[in-house]
């Protein structure tokens, strides 16, 4: 693998949300997003993007998909190809189709996880070197085995981990600040996923910065996390924080409204 293709992107894909996000999953009977504010952090997502010099697509918003502003869970963009995944949630299958027709016009490789299981994006860390990816409720054993013949033959490794229960996705508690440098809760860090990495434990109290995203030069942190971002500082990064106060009361955050690759890069 090319290690700086794990956070160095020339493209990303966005979907605007749609009126029906507040009809959105969420764990617990939380209050709805407002679509409008929802809309306004979508734009300023998108344009922290454009300024890390990556062409950003946004497609039309999805009003029969509620959570179809999600666009990491139905797809995985690796190793230049583009593969089509299966969502654990019910009403989130269909966001396949949609998501298969706009890949296919940014890549020449759309490659269909075959039937048998299910994988969710958000369960996905790609590293320098490796597809991390945590079994979940969302993502089972038979989904896996169908994505690992896919990634090995794109030469890319795959290693399978556990997403802790008490969170929706692996990339829920963890992040990726560098080709080696992984940000993330303690719980994961304890749980020994990480040995033989670099990683930086995020500061007890400030769980959700975790699942923070790495752009080219910029590392994008959820707003609200003064130490997690002074931390991060320290340590060289160059930080952009941005609010996602309202994907949150969907259980999302920032990795979760993009997909992020570089069309036609190998491994
Ligand atoms: C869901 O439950 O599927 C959405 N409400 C949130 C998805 C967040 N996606 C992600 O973490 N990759």
């Amino acid at each position: 693998m090319n290690p700086e293709a794990s956070y160095r992107f020339s493209h990303a894909v966005a979907r605007k949300p749609g009126k029906s996000v507040t009809q959105g999953i969420r764990d617990g009977a939380g209050p709805d997003p407002s679509p409008d504010a929802f809309l306004r952090e979508h734009q300023a997502y998108v344009e922290a993007l454009r300024a890390t010099g990556a062409e950003v697509t946004v497609l039309d918003a999805l009003e029969d998909f509620p959570d179809s502003v999600f666009v990491e869970d139905p797809a995985l963009c690796v190793a230049g190809a583009a593969i089509i995944l299966r969502p654990g949630a019910a009403t989130r299958f269909g966001e396949r189709d949609p998501m298969r027709e706009a890949l296919a016009t940014i890549f020449d490789q759309v490659i269909d996880l075959p039937e048998g299981g299910y994988v969710d994006g958000g369960d996905i860390l790609v590293t320098g070197r490796e597809i991390l990816i945590g079994l979940s409720a969302r993502t089972d054993e038979a989904g896996v085995a169908q994505l690992e013949k896919i990634t090995a033959g794109l030469g890319v490794p795959l290693r399978i981990v556990q997403t802790p229960p008490e969170i929706l996705h692996f990339k829920t508690g963890c992040g990726l600040l560098d080709a080696e440098t992984i940000f993330a809760t303690a719980p994961l860090v304890r749980s020994g996923c990480f040995d033989g990495y670099r990683v930086i434990e995020c500061p007890a109290g400030e769980e959700p910065a975790a699942n923070l995203i790495r752009v080219n030069d910029q590392v994008f942190l959820a707003k609200g996390f003064p130490r997690t971002a002074e931390l991060l500082r320290s340590q060289g990064y160059t930080v952009t924080e941005l609010s996602v106060a309202e994907a949150a009361k969907l259980d999302g955050g920032l990795s979760c409204m993009s997909l992020r690759f570089t069309p036609g890069a190998s491994s």
